[in-house]
């Protein structure tokens, strides 16, 4: 016997987390949706399969005032935290590509200007990014090893006025279609952070190509050699690494919550096709072994939600710690692959055609779960704060 579909559950959202949220933020996820399921559904596989970004799609993410969304001034939206994430959740229903793009230009890039840059540096990037006018890049890892950024090799000198930027900078998001990027380099100060501009002589960016994984996403390597730059272009406000790793963090909230789209993307497909695919005269999600399987979807999925949920009501109160951030960070993207590859599963052959999403989002996600923090790092903070003791 099969039960009304008036008295189920939503099967994506099982503890009515959407039910939490205030009228703003409903109206700020509906839009999203709206043009994920209008702009990106349609394109984001052949974008995949071309190994194109979907660049036309900026300006419309722009007059959403998604690029920025929670900062305050300078034409940006000055959303909540929960706006933030749900931004993030429905674009990476979308694909992880469109997210990180987005993730990169508010969080690592206008963040760091925001907080850390002078008035003068506000007013001249801001406002241009916030209407999608101006990509910036956030070059943080270095090709020796990213994990550690403390061991930088890239660095900058006084010269007279000037800085002089020497190094290179590996698997930058955005990079070859930077006009700005927010370059991290050590000084005899401590790690500093650069603006540099496009153009400027002795930076260049090229594309890393033939990436199995974020194909809709541009990834670039930087080369800085004798790179001249201003005082002016020196973020003011921070010395040492809590400068990127503050703006990590604003990062991996949302990429905590952009997951969750993902998984549900996978899961959502997951569900038609097996009500509808027969097998030994019964519809496969007949099946106890399959029921069990989508039913510890759903369990991951609602973790994960109510996680995410209660990290922003932290965060929105000023309370969210790094470590907190590491769980959900971890937790969620650990999540959202378990289920993409089990979703590939049960699609049979069919799950590696891509006229189904769950290849594709399991793909991207191996990106997702080894950048801003690989999950050994994240497990290894957490191990951190309950010990006391640095492992690493
Ligand atoms: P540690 O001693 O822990 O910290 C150094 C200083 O930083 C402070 N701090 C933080 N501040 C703000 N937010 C955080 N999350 C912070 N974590 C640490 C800390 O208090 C300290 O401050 P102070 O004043 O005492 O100096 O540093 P450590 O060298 O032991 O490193 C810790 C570790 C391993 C966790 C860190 O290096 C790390 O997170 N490594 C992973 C690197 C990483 O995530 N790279 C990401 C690159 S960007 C990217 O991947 C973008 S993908 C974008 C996309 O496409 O979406
Ligand atoms: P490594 O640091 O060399 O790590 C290799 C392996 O060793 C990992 O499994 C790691 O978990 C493990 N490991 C490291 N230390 C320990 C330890 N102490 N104990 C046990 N295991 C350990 N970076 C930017 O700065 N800006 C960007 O915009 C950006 N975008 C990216 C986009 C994509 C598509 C990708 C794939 C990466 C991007 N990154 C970016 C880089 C990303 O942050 C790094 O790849 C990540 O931090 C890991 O660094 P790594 O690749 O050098 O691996």
């Amino acid at each position: 016997m099969s039960k009304s579909s008036a008295t189920r559950l939503n099967p994506l959202d099982l503890y009515d987390v959407r039910g939490q949220l205030s009228e703003e933020e409903r109206l700020v996820q509906d839009s999203v949706a709206r043009l994920v399921d209008k702009q990106v559904l349609p394109i984001i596989q052949r974008c995949f399969e071309e190994h194109r970004f979907p660049q036309e799609l900026v300006p419309e993410l722009a007059a959403l005032g998604l690029l920025g969304s929670s900062l305050h001034g300078y034409e940006c939206a000055g959303l909540n935290a929960l706006c933030y994430g749900l931004i993030c959740q429905e674009l990476e229903r979308g694909d992880s590509g469109i997210r990180s793009f987005v993730s990169v230009q508010s969080s690592l890039c206008m963040y760091p200007i925001h907080t850390y840059g002078s008035e003068e540096q506000k007013q001249r990037y801001l406002p241009r990014m916030a209407r999608g006018e101006l990509i910036g890049c956030f070059g943080l890892t270095e090709p020796h090893g990213g994990s550690d950024p403390a061991n930088m090799k890239t660095h900058a000198k006084r010269q007279g006025g000037d800085w002089v930027l020497n190094g290179a900078k590996m698997w930058i998001t955005n990079g070859a279609i930077a006009g700005v990027a927010v370059i991290w380099a050590m000084t005899e100060e401590g790690i500093r952070g650069f603006l540099v501009e496009k153009g400027t002589p002795g930076f260049e960016a090229s594309v890393i190509e033939r990436k199995f994984s974020l194909r809709a996403s541009v990834t670039s390597a930087l080369f800085l050699n004798e790179v001249r730059v201003p005082q002016a272009n020196v973020l003011p406000g921070v010395v040492g690494l809590k400068g990127p790793l503050s703006c990590l963090t604003q990062a991996r909230y949302g990429i905590a919550w952009g997951v969750i789209g993902a998984a549900q993307a996978c899961l959502g497909q997951l569900l038609d096709y097996s009500a509808t695919r027969t097998l030994f005269g019964r519809a496969l999600a007949q099946n106890q072994a399959v029921q069990i399987r989508l039913a510890q979807m759903a369990r991951q999925i609602t973790t994960a939600q109510v996680l995410a949920l209660q990290l922003g009501r932290l965060k929105e109160a000023g309370q969210m710690t790094p470590a907190q951030v590491s769980l959900a960070k971890w937790n969620n993207c650990r999540m959202a692959l378990d289920i993409a590859r089990d979703a590939r599963d049960l699609l049979g052959g069919a799950g590696i055609s891509a006229e189904y999403v769950p290849v594709r989002h399991m793909l991207n996600l191996e990106s997702v779960i080894t950048y801003e923090g690989t999950e050994t790092i994240h497990q290894l903070t957490i191990g951190r704060e309950l010990t006391g003791l640095n492992a690493f």
